[in-house]
């Protein structure tokens, strides 16, 4: 495998909403390239970056795929992002290898919900990007419909740099705006293009085009614009260069049209990718902590530099056991180097460092700042660590994830997948950041949870391909909290004399209500003494635990505030231990003062439908506890916005299939806590109560 120095390298994400075809393009600039033999498919199940059991049976990306693609002297990293709102967290989390965005838009559909999600992630990033329409080969596909609308949402950076040649079936090529010649595909799938004129009917839109792109690369470059203003145009070889700086500086977003399937457009978007989109050494620089709450650090994006690495993926394989993939921050990662984990102080061993193409790994002697690899057997490393020289400690920012917004209680099938259970699921934890496990301290049930049911299932259907563990999915498990509403003060006295040593422990608190997110905090008032500083944590403990365990029906209790007052203690009778007993004892005496209740999660609903079923839409949310925030029209559909509680959302997906025939699509994401109404809650607690949640009776 060639070295590649860092100005000849690209990292490319695709981004964009499922099913706009990103897996399958990537795998058709894979053969163009000549990288692969055969063309992948997504639908034949051959995709180079969607090989993975599940993807391929479910036939969308779950995870990050990476692959890369020789085009001349450049080296594209091309990172495959699932575009599913369930999988997202994924696709965020591995921008951070990224030093573009290749935002893949379907060239009927148009722009989607995904489409300005994934915006906003490369804005997060300060990535520079351009927008591929896909699929233009089929039926209604609509270069400058879509382009409206991406302009309508993205503002006027975005140009056309290429106009599509024929149109649905017939899409056959492109038209370089740029170079204004004409670049046209056979039918044969090859991806290879024939150079040739703009055909006369295109003429004078693509000279208009033309036009509109000289002036939008000229804007915000003086020299250029004086010479625009003076000519009436730019040289070649002053636009090509302009461009390429106007991109960089994401002042402009160029647009092209392709399909993947048809493969028309490849060698097209790689010529445009290796000449257009910045190398790693664009950024300059990268920042991070020289250690935890340490102070920031900056380190040169050189291989000259010392090595730095981040680890962006960490993939559970059965067999070849834990392989990471990483970015090389700054200088040069020999094969065979030690270097420290700054997230732990382990030093780690990076042998056969390799890159990938999808699940093939090729061996590299070194990897050059701004290249990914991946290497197998770090043995403490996990997504988001920073390596590196042991000389020049770094911290890298590590991604930030959204909370799990659905558990499911799951049930090993036998005594031996219980065994087997917990050291599986903890591999697939290591893999998948949002992925959490717990097991529920009353009922004794494992609980599993995700971002949303696919998510969970796709989570238990690998726990029996990879680990042979086998566990039934029982219904989904909404995760309440307690909260109270009003003020209280109470005293908790732990007191027992049986013979021999006692137990004492004495405290009041007061207890106050904070606002939803808060969380828990806790202020110790005690002035004089009167418990001794070192048992005031014991009641802090003691609290936390109780509030863990719940009041109304064994969910934590959140978003309160503990106030530590007063108190009392004996010189021989008091321990830690009978201070957390009082401590928990005078959180249970607060909370039947402080008005409990139950906050259920909220969260921000979008659906997309044809227009003539919003009425339906709109009353069935009605039904189920919806708030309608807005409705409004795009690109021929409706957009229903609303805040809807989880609770009510859990078979949501196959209502609106039936409600719209299929039709309709929607994404959802956490937005807040809500206090639930209270004849639901009543039925929530008193079947918790049954299955021996809740209050417990005191025991003195
Ligand atoms: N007609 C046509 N179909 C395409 C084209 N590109 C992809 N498809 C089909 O569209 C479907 C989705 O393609 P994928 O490549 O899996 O889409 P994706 O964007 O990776 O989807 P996610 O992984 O879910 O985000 C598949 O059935 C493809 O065969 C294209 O250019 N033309
Ligand atoms: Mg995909």
């Amino acid at each position: 495998m060639k070295i590649y120095e860092s100005e000849n390298i690209r990292n490319v994400a695709l981004v964009g909403h499922a099913d706009t075809g990103k897996t399958q393009l990537v795998s058709s600039l894979l053969y163009t390239a000549g990288m692969v033999n055969r063309f992948g498919k997504v639908d034949e199940g051959t995709a180079v970056t969607d090989f993975d059991e599940e993807e391929i049976e479910r036939g969308f990306s779950i995870s990050v795929g990476l692959a890369y693609a020789e085009w001349g002297k450049v080296k594209i990293n091309l990172l495959d992002t699932p575009g599913f709102n369930l999988f997202l967290h994924e696709t965020e989390a591995s921008l951070a290898a990224a030093d573009a965005a290749l935002l893949v838009v379907h060239g009927v559909a148009g722009l989607e919900v995904q489409t300005e999600k994934t915006w906003g992630f490369a804005n997060t990033y300060r990535l520079p990007r351009a927008i591929v329409i896909n699929q233009m080969d089929r039926d209604r596909a609509g270069f400058d419909r879509v382009l409206e609308a991406l302009k309508g949402a993205f503002g006027r950076s975005i140009v056309p740099v290429a106009l599509p040649v024929g149109e649905e079936r017939n899409f056959r090529g492109w038209v370089d705006l740029i170079r204004m010649r004409a670049a046209l595909y056979e039918p044969n799938g090859s991806g290879k293009a024939t150079e040739a004129e703009i055909p006369a009917e295109m003429q004078t839109a693509a000279a208009q085009a033309h036009e509109a792109l000289v002036e939008m690369v000229a804007e915000g470059n003086d020299k250029l614009l004086e010479e625009f203003f003076e000519k009436g145009t730019i040289p070649l070889e002053d636009l090509v260069p302009g461009l390429r700086q106007a991109i960089a500086e994401q002042r402009l977003t160029p647009v092209v049209p392709a399909a993947g399937l048809a493969n028309v457009g490849a060698e097209s978007l790689l010529n445009f990718i290796a000449e257009y989109l910045p190398s790693p050494l664009y950024r300059g620089k990268v920042e991070g902590w020289e250690r935890e709450g340490g102070p920031k650090v900056e380190r040169k994006v050189s291989s000259d530099e010392p090595v730095s690495v981040y680890v962006f993926k960490t993939v559970a394989d059965p067999f070849a056991g834990r392989v990471s993939y990483f970015k090389v921050m700054s200088g040069t990662l020999k094969n065979e180097a030690t270097l420290v984990n700054f997230n732990r102080g382990a030093s780690e061993r990076f042998s056969h460092i390799a890159t990938i193409q999808g699940k093939t790994q090729t061996a590299v002697a070194e990897l050059r700042a701004g290249d990914l690899g991946a290497v197998a057997k770090l043995k403490e490393t996990l997504t988001g660590d920073t390596l590196g020289d042991k000389a020049a400690p770094i911290l890298y920012p590590k991604p930030k994830l959204p909370e799990p917004a659905i558990s499911f209680a799951i049930e090993p099938k036998s005594r031996g997948d219980e065994d087997k259970l917990s050291s599986a699921i903890h591999r697939m934890l290591e893999e998948d950041l949002l992925l959490r496990f717990a097991r529920d301290p009353q009922t004794k049930e494992f609980l599993l949870s995700g971002s949303g049911q696919q998510h969970v299932e796709v989570a238990v259907s690998r726990l029996k391909r990879r680990y042979g563990v086998e566990v039934t999915l029982k219904a989904p498990k909404i995760p309440y909290r307690e909260t109270i509403r009003a003020k209280a003060d109470a005293q908790g006295r732990h007191k027992k004399q049986t013979g021999g040593h006692g137990q004492y422990g004495d405290c009041k608190i007061k207890m106050e209500p904070l606002p939803r997110g808060a969380g828990f905090e806790f202020v110790n008032d005690i002035f004089g003494g009167a418990i001794p500083k070192n048992f005031i944590p014991a009641v802090e403990k003691g609290i936390i635990e109780a509030a863990s365990k719940g009041y109304l029906a064994g969910y934590p209790v959140v978003d309160f505030r503990v106030i530590l007052y007063d108190g009392s203690y004996h010189e021989v009778d008091s321990s830690e231990l009978a201070f957390k007993l009082a401590g928990s004892k005078a959180f249970k005496a607060c909370m039947e003062q402080a008005k409990p209740c139950l906050v259920e999660p909220i969260m921000n609903v979008e659906i997309t439908v044809p227009e003539n079923y919003s009425g339906d839409i709109m009353g069935h949310l009605n039904g189920r506890r919806g708030r309608i925030q807005g409705m409004e029209p795009k690109s021929g559909a409706t957009v229903i916005k609303a805040q809807v509680p989880l609770a009510e959302m859990l078979t949501y997906a196959s209502d609106l299939t039936s409600m719209t025939q299929g039709r309709g699509s929607y994404a959802m994401e956490f937005s807040h806590y809500d206090i639930v109404p209270q004849p639901i809650a009543d039925k929530i607690v008193a079947a918790a109560r049954a299955a021996g949640h809740g209050k417990e009776e005191e025991e003195e």
